[in-house]
């Protein structure tokens, strides 16, 4: 009994050693191979995160993740459909296989992360909820906002959040609950709500960008209260922990060649490099890409084609952008702010 366990316990052993090294193709990832495409879900139109520019070309911060992602799955950042979705839709384009993953502003909470039957890969961005109000109406504290209507997206954590604070500060307010982000904007610049509550980013991409003429930027302020914590990353569905995997390490990529000093400018000379950090990391050491299952010059890929996360974030919501939205808490965590990624080894 006693040496059929052993023998047992040995099989096993050499089963579990025997996978190890090298990843195993789970069903997500073989359909988005078979199918040559990822399917990504989007923002219907948020300027810097996820926008359909003038050519019908996406382009945006939750855009370059999913091109790293492709980069990473097909030594190419283009091979990519984009969904855009809007907050409603969302969860269930997911749960159906509409999409792959979303990359569209997403906070992860634990309900999303559990009974959804998500997994949360990263953080994209770290966010919070804010409130932008017409200069006019003078005021300034969300603390005067008793007794405001108040425009909100339905299926969100903005209007849980919403009505928390209110509770919590004895206030009340009426919401104006519409699905369609251009809609919610139309509503709020018609002056339909005398608040536009959403996740700070998009509050200063819609200041930005959306504003219509003859308002300015000038006539609209964001209130200081920043009321939860909106951590922003990439989702996908329960099931295949490889394509997670790849997902979540796509997006730690872009962040650790940030921190080593790579960017898609430099990246053809760091491959001569004989750090050992960067060496692992760029695939000339190979063995990483093929943990991860994917090609060893898959970060080579991403930061080529796509950038490491501060080029991505200067150029689509910093200062290459109309958003000028400062590093904050989404600087590196070398430089104080909260972006860290575990090492590539
Ligand atoms: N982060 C909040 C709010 C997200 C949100 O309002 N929505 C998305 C829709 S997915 C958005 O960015 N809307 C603007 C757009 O569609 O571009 C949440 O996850 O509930």
């Amino acid at each position: 009994m006693r040496k059929v366990m052993m023998a047992a316990t040995a099989g096993f052993v050499a089963v579990v050693l025997g996978t190890a090294g090298t990843a195993h193709a789970g069903k997500e990832l073989d359909a988005i191979k078979a199918r040559g495409q990822l399917l990504c879900g989007v923002g219907t139109g948020t300027a810097g995160f996820h926008l359909a520019n003038t050519q019908g070309k996406w382009v945006g911060l939750n855009v370059d993740v999913c091109r790293a992602v492709s980069a990473a799955i097909f030594g190419d950042a283009d091979k990519v459909k984009y969904v855009p979705l809007t907050a409603q839709q969302r969860f269930t384009a997911l749960q159906s296989g509409e999409v792959d993953m979303l990359s569209n502003n997403t906070t992860w909470t634990l309900t999303r992360d559990t009974a959804l039957g998500f997994d949360f890969t990263g953080v994209t961005y770290y966010d919070g909820q804010g409130f932008m109000v017409p200069k006019k109406l003078g005021v300034k504290s969300a603390k005067e906002l008793n007794g405001a209507t108040v425009c909100v997206a339905p299926g969100t954590t903005t209007e849980l959040n919403l009505a928390d604070y209110f509770r919590a500060n004895k206030m009340t307010f009426k919401p104006v609950v519409i699905e369609k982000v251009d809609e919610i904007r139309a509503a709020f610049f018609s002056g339909r709500c005398d608040v536009y509550t959403t996740d700070a980013s998009s509050l200063a991409a819609t200041r930005a960008a959306n504003v219509p003429a003859p308002l300015t930027v000038e006539d609209f302020v964001i209130l200081p209260e920043i009321i939860s914590k909106e951590p922003l990353g990439p989702v996908v569905r329960h099931g295949d922990s490889q394509f997670a995997d790849i997902v979540r390490w796509a997006l730690f990529a872009m962040v650790e060649a940030e921190e080593y000093g790579i960017t898609s400018k430099n990246v053809d000379e760091m491959l001569k490099s004989d750090n050992p950090t960067i060496k692992r990391i760029l695939g000339t050491t190979p063995g990483m890409g093929k943990a991860l299952g994917v090609a060893d010059n898959w970060v080579y890929q991403i930061i080529k084609q796509v950038g490491n996360y501060g080029e991505s974030f200067d150029r689509n919501v910093g200062p290459g952008s109309p958003l000028k939205i400062a590093r904050g808490q989404n600087a590196l965590w070398t430089q104080g702010g909260l972006q860290y990624a575990p090492p590539i080894r």
